[in-house]
């Protein structure tokens, strides 16, 4: 993948305004709307029962988040994402503290049994804890540890037959047998809460809108981390406020010529 062709893909969710269904926290709920609005997409939260198999089947892309958990919310989850899994409509998860307790690591790995998940996005300890391998994590944050991040997301994506995004310093994006390593990204991130989730979500407006969803997901963590940086430059007076704020301006204006001078990434085959 190309420069030019993130910023194609990008040009498409904007152009195509896909409706991206998220089944999310109550954290992040509106940052996530505001924030997919921005970048072009077209956002919708809904939980009951009653309704999510019809909005999943109609959506473009079906974000699943398990940040704050309830047991009504998992059945809303298992509905919504056979009904996507039957239209065709791709799932992505975003298994939030999976380690952190028994609820939700068991909770994640239903989904990943029940469901076909396209793409799971998660922090270092999420994803390998969602894959029976242990790492530290508190709350929702990820713990330090000495094992590589890059044969970790290869070998769960192998293990889990789905593509992983696993993401930090670096991102690393791959389907066990081809990888991204995207270097963009900024610290200042890590101190607005739910910046992981929109990212999921920001995956799901790229999935909506391109079927290579290995291409798709490195795409929008691309533009993601790129747009972080820029909103990082115009607030570097001030703080997470200010930077949260002007984040949702650069989601918006982001644009080619910014991805092609900003944007560092490596692809590598993996055996
Ligand atoms: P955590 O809860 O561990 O913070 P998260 O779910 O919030 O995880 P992150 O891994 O923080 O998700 O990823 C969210 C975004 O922040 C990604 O675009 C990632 O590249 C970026 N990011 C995280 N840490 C850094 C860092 N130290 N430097 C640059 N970018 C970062
Ligand atoms: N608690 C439950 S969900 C949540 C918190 C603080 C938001 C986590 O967001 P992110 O994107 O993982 O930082
Ligand atoms: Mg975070
Ligand atoms: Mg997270």
């Amino acid at each position: 993948m190309d420069k030019r062709e993130i910023a194609g893909l990008l040009e498409k969710v904007r152009r195509e305004n896909p409706l991206v269904h998220n089944i999310t926290n109550v954290v992040v709920t509106n940052f996530t709307a505001n924030a997919l609005l921005a970048l072009g997409a077209s956002p919708v939260m809904a939980y009951a029962h009653e309704e999510v198999a019809e909005m999943a089947g109609m959506a473009g892309s079906l974000v699943l988040n398990i940040g704050t958990l309830q047991p009504e919310v998992v059945q809303s989850m298992l509905i919504a994402g056979k009904a996507a899994n039957e239209q065709g409509v791709p799932v992505i998860l975003d298994p939030v503290g999976a380690g952190a307790t028994a609820y939700r690591t068991e909770t994640a790995r239903r989904l990943m049994e029940e469901l076909e998940i396209a793409v799971i996005r998660g922090n270092a300890a999420e994803i390998a804890n969602v894959a029976g391998e242990s790492w530290d994590i508190r709350g929702v944050d990820a713990g330090e540890s000495r094992r590589d991040v890059f044969t970790l997301a290869v070998s769960v994506a192998k293990r889990l037959n789905s593509i992983v995004a696993v993401t930090g310093k670096d991102d690393i994006i791959t389907d066990g047998s081809s990888a991204f390593i995207i270097h963009n990204g900024h610290p200042i991130l890590t101190k607005v809460t739910g910046t992981g989730c929109l990212l999921t979500s920001v995956i799901g407006a790229f999935a909506a809108v391109e079927k290579d969803l290995l291409k798709a997901a490195a795409a929008a963590v691309t533009t993601y981390g790129v747009a972080a940086e820029i909103a990082a430059e115009k607030s570097v007076d001030s703080g997470p406020g200010s930077f949260q704020a002007e984040f949702l301006n650069q989601l918006y204006l982001v644009n080619e010529e910014e991805i092609n001078r900003k944007s560092t990434f490596e692809q590598k085959e993996v055996n």
